[in-house]
């Protein structure tokens, strides 16, 4: 089934925040940002900006009438600059103007006298100051210390990962509309309603009930907008307090490039050990986690690596440790993965280096090594896995030996392009590690004329959640999906919510919708039981608009059967509640079963390298996924190509720089490149997982929001396999691989070309 936005996209007909029709008396806001990356901020000039044209306020942090305070989890980031500024792009004043040329006009003629101090980028020298978000955290499995006296083989080494660039189409923004007594609507481009109403009421001072937040969808988050739409929404409402006038902000590019945080940059240490037969018996990890200037989401982010350092494989002994390090970089945020992508690519790099020491490949030890029933993760929760039969039938499917010798065959015939193959397994957990976060709730109303209208706390960023969240009223309905519409997520129709993140909205959404839409069938089969005179309820059932009986049609209409249950005064709307069952995590001890289930899978990547230019190709991705039973092939399809390109544009192309004094040099789309028609796989061919196991999400599905991006993890690996054809070097683990550095690579040795 078609994405049920598909056809307003197509004609531009969706609404995005920007296509909100602005309500006249409108104003505009842009923010003046710190020019540099740490400062003692010693005064603001706003006058010259506040005789530009048009300009009605420019805001600065002594005029908030609320906190200057927007730190969901740790209060550590003002939403303007106040004493010191702690990166470069933080706001410091709000400009606000009747139109946004005026805005951005006058936002340049702001300006600050800034005593510099030296800003910290690399973090491992902010860990060295001390300079921690939250304590460190461990998990700790066996003994690593004994295990590794006993190893045949151990290595160690270290991983620069670089972080990434959400580039949402649609950048950050918001627009605030005064309400009567001193209420707040505000439509934002966020994945967290209520995290944006939390972060508008602290400062504005308004308490909850007074601030409606209303999305109707985004034009992609990522992550990018579970916490960082707070700001953005924040500014205006603040600006709509002082002014009482509606105002509105949306960014542009080059502002949201500099301004937000982005997936987390770690540096990474590990020391692996094997055995003998290659089984992995010891792995110690060491993550420096690169959090910018405040808390954000780092913690939870920092958590998610911990749980996948050992992605999918049974290691039975693992001290793993996690710094979270203050930095002047903007604030990093959740990023698709959400940290595990970071702890995943370590393990890997471990077992590559230990594969091109012992001459062996390392799809060897990765498939010696994978989880079985009943294996223990390093955090306490049991195994059951489908990591091996995942990599069975992707090997049944696409032969790896095949696929090795065909690249081996074209390497020996070939001196300037060579091929490389790495294979991904990987393994998801799915819940917000946060187990109280796992709760959503949906509200159903169905109408006189038997239209059915659905809000939940889901946020349709693209994904296709909402097409699930109609499916799921329209299949336990017996009705066409076109008579279900599902409305904007929406504060006052559906409160405290967790945020539309961890690949779970459908999952929780989708049951609570599931509930909603029984309670209310079930009240309805009581009349209908009557009007059809059945035995009993258990006898009726709906399809295509109609009541069956025994599954037999009857005369009974579904629209006919409403109009008469509401004259028997019988409720059509249902509010409901769904939390995931089953999950606890306690970080006392760092044990628990944080996750419902897990997702699992194996792809194989296939790349050639042109060995005279250092540019590459990806040829294919291979494998077998777990949709479990996939609610919408299209939908699922759509989000296993999206994740596998992003995550191979992570590892291959996109390369965020920011300088010594903390500066984003990347700061535009010319400077930094992402993923286009021209580079994506040649080939992507993934078959769903058979013999899927059943899981609590909704209709047995299974989340796959996230977990493809990993697969993309494969790309790096098969980038340095085709240098190694090339040259035998085992390049030093750096991402992305951008093709300067694979040039690098294929020359590191200053071996004077031979001219054969
Ligand atoms: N797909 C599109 N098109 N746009 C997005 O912003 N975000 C990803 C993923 N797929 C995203 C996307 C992320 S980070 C998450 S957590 C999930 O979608 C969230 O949606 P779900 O829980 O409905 O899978
Ligand atoms: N967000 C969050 C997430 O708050 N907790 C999580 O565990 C998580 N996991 C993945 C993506 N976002
Ligand atoms: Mo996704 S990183 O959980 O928004």
């Amino acid at each position: 089934m078609k994405n049920i936005d598909s056809y307003s996209h197509v004609r531009g007909e969706s609404v995005y925040l920007d296509d909100i029709p602005v309500i006249r008396g409108t104003l505009y806001a842009c923010v003046f940002d710190s020019p540099v990356a740490h400062g003692g901020l010693k005064s603001i000039d706003t006058s010259a900006a506040e005789q530009s044209d048009g300009v009605v306020c420019v805001i600065t942090a002594k005029d908030l009438v609320g906190e200057n305070q927007i730190g969901g989890v740790v209060p550590d980031e003002p939403l303007l600059a106040e004493g010191e500024v702690h990166f470069q792009g933080q706001p410091v004043a709000i400009v606000v103007a009747e139109s946004d040329d005026q805005a951005r006009k006058a936002a340049k003629l702001v300006t600050a006298e800034i005593e510099p101090l030296t800003p910290v980028t690399d973090p491992r020298v902010a860990a060295a100051n001390g300079e921690l978000i939250v304590p460190p955290k461990k998990f700790v499995l066996g003994d690593v210390t004994a295990a590794f006296a006993r190893c045949e083989y151990v290595f160690e080494g270290r991983v620069e990962l670089n972080g990434q660039e959400h580039l949402y189409i649609e950048t950050q923004g918001a627009y605030a509309i005064p309400t009567e007594q001193g209420g707040i609507r505000v439509h934002s481009s966020t994945q967290g309603p209520t995290a944006v109403q939390r972060a508008v009421c602290r400062v504005t001072g308004l308490p909850m009930h007074k601030v409606e937040v209303d999305v109707q969808r985004l034009g992609g988050g990522f992550g990018g907008k579970e916490d960082q739409g707070n700001a953005w929404a924040s500014i205006v409402s603040v600006a709509a307090q002082l002014t009482k006038r509606p105002v509105k902000y949306s960014l542009h590019r080059m502002e949201d490039m500099r301004m937000t945080g982005k997936r987390h940059p770690y540096s990474s240490d590990y020391k692996i050990g094997l055995d003998r037969d290659l089984k992995i018996i010891a792995y110690e990890a060491v993550f420096y986690q690169n959090a910018g200037a405040s808390c954000d989401l780092s913690p939870a982010v920092l958590e998610r690596t911990l749980f996948h350092c050992t992605n999918s494989y049974f290691i039975p002994n693992v001290t793993a440790t996690a710094y979270s390090c203050r930095t002047n970089l903007p604030p990093n945020t959740a990023f698709r993965g959400f940290g595990g992508p970071q702890g995943m690519f370590v393990i890997e790099a471990a077992i590559a280096h230990a594969a091109e020491n012992l001459g062996v490949t390392a799809a060897e030890i990765q498939r010696r090594n994978l989880l079985v029933d009943g294996d223990e993760f390093p955090y306490g929760q049991l195994a059951e896995s489908d990591a091996a039969a995942s990599w069975q039938q992707a090997d049944e499917k696409f032969p790896l030996t095949r696929l090795q010798q065909e690249a081996d065959e074209f390497n020996a015939g070939s001196k300037y392009f060579k091929k490389g193959v790495a294979v991904m397994p990987i393994c998801f957990g799915i819940s917000f590690t946060n187990t109280p976060m796992n709760q959503a709730r949906s509200l159903v109303h169905v109408y006189t004329d038997g239209s059915v209208a659905v809000s939940t706390a889901a946020v349709e960023m693209g994904q296709g959640v909402n097409t699930k969240m109609a499916q799921v009223a329209a299949t336990i309905f017996g009705m066409d999906i076109g008579n279900v519409k599902v409305h904007s997520t929406n504060t006052l129709r559906i409160a405290n919510t967790s945020p539309t993140a961890a690949s779970a909205a459908a999952d929780l959404n989708g049951r609570a919708t599931q509930i909603a839409c029984e309670t209310i069938r079930d009240r309805l089969f009581t009349v209908a039981k009557d009007l059809v005179e059945a035995a009993t309820v258990e006898d009726l059932s709906l399809k295509d608009g109609f009541v069956y009986r025994s599954g037999e049609r009857t005369a009974l209409s579904w629209r006919a059967l409403v109009a008469e249950a509401h004259l028997r005064r019988v409720s059509l709307s249902e509010h409901s509640h769904y939390a995931t069952p089953g999950i606890n995590f306690d970080w006392a001890t760092a044990k628990g079963h944080p996750f419902s289930y897990h997702v699992y899978g194996t792809a194989f990547v296939g790349v050639t390298v042109d060995c005279l230019r250092g540019r590459y190709v990806v040829d294919y991705v291979k494998g077998c996924h777990d949709f479990g039973n996939s609610m919408n092939k299209a939908v699922d399809y759509g989000q296993i190509e999206g994740g596998i390109v992003q995550g191979l544009g992570w590892m291959t192309m996109e390369e965020l720089v920011y300088d010594a004094e903390g500066r984003l040099r990347s700061n535009a789309l010319s400077t930094y490149k992402v993923p286009d028609i021209h580079s994506v796989p040649k080939e992507i061919d993934i078959v769903p997982l058979a013999d899927a196991r059943s899981s609590l999400a909704i209709f047995n599905s299974k989340a796959v929001g996230e977990p493809p991006l990993m697969y993309g993890i494969a790309g790096y690996f098969a980038i340095r396999n085709a240098i190694r054809a090339f040259n035998g070097s085992s390049p030093t683990f750096d991402c992305p691989f951008t093709p300067e550095k694979v040039l690098m690579n294929l020359y590191s040795d200053d071996r004077p070309m031979s001219d054969e």
